[in-house]
């Protein structure tokens, strides 16, 4: 007799109560979470559906960054970013949720060392603190950005130094701050601007409509979104939970993109504390 079958009823239930736990917790770490861990050894999640381009508006970001460090671009004074920098190249599903950390490769700075100049310039670091790594610790910006979404991006992009060539030249291919600036959005301390107008600035140039997100009223983030063939596409989503997601961070009819005002030793030697690079927040 195989000693694994139950031998009663009451080892029946229980054999059925176990298999319904199991389940339940089964669907609970696979397809039902906003991040799907694939992780060698366990079963990769699906192919994404479309990119995203997050960008960071440095007016709105560095005044709640707090710290000052080396790391921080909003720390550099009169060279502190003025125009949108970017935040990362994120893979998506169309259901609004997203791979994450899909393989176990690690950053490698060495793999990027021809890309330093342009990465320090259009994607630097806004604080100063230290992202989680995915599976335990914390490193660098470029690090989490790479192996939370770039590992997750195949088979459009192979390798870190592609993610991270791939998304500078999307970046440099489809400008936002230049398409905004010459719709008369600029940056202002003052004005506030009407959110369907900048909107129709970015359709109008690129034929997709954006998605942005706010804090306080200011644009804080703006997304394009893309095929796989980096061709524009809408970035919304019809998902009932992608709204979840962006209610807590939907913008005002009228925003304001706010000019930066430097957190470094050249405007301001008292407001910040100086930390180093590696301080976590
Ligand atoms: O929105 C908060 C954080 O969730 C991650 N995110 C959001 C939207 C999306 O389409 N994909 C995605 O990954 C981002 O996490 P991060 O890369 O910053 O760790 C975003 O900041």
């Amino acid at each position: 007799m195989n000693p694994f079958l139950p031998k009663s009823k009451s080892d029946l239930l229980l054999w059925q109560v176990l298999v319904f736990i199991i389940s339940v917790l089964g669907g609970l770490c696979s397809g039902s979470s906003l991040e799907i861990n694939g992780g060698d050894g366990v079963a990769a999640p699906r192919e994404f559906d479309y990119f995203k381009l997050a960008l960071q508006w440095p007016g709105t970001v560095c005044p709640r960054s707090r710290h000052c460090c080396s790391s921080n671009a909003c720390c550099r004074g009169s060279n502190a970013p003025t125009e949108f920098t970017i935040h990362g190249l994120w893979p998506d599903y169309n259901d609004g949720t997203w791979p994450a950390c899909c393989t176990r490769s690690s950053f490698d700075r060495k793999e990027i060392s021809t890309l330093l100049d342009p990465l320090e310039k259009y994607w630097p670091s806004l604080s100063c603190g230290s992202p989680s790594k995915c599976y335990g610790g914390k490193g660098s910006f470029w690090g989490h950005e790479v192996e939370k979404h770039g590992t997750c991006s195949s088979p459009v992009v192979r390798d870190e130094y592609n993610y991270f060539l791939t998304t500078l030249n999307v970046y440099f291919k489809y400008n936002v701050t230049r398409v905004l600036n010459e719709a008369g959005y600029v940056p202002s301390n003052s004005e506030k601007y009407p959110l369907g107008g900048i909107v129709s600035a970015i359709e109008n140039a690129f034929h997709a409509t954006p998605s942005l997100a706010c804090s306080n009223g200011a644009v804080k983030e703006l997304y394009l979104c893309f095929n796989k063939d980096f061709k524009p596409r809408d970035c919304a989503v019809r998902s009932s939970l992608q709204s979840e997601i962006f209610s807590q961070s939907s913008c005002p009819t009228y925003v304001s993109l706010p000019a930066h005002v430097s957190l470094g030793l050249e405007d301001d030697r008292t407001a910040v504390a100086w930390l180093p690079d590696n301080e976590i927040l």
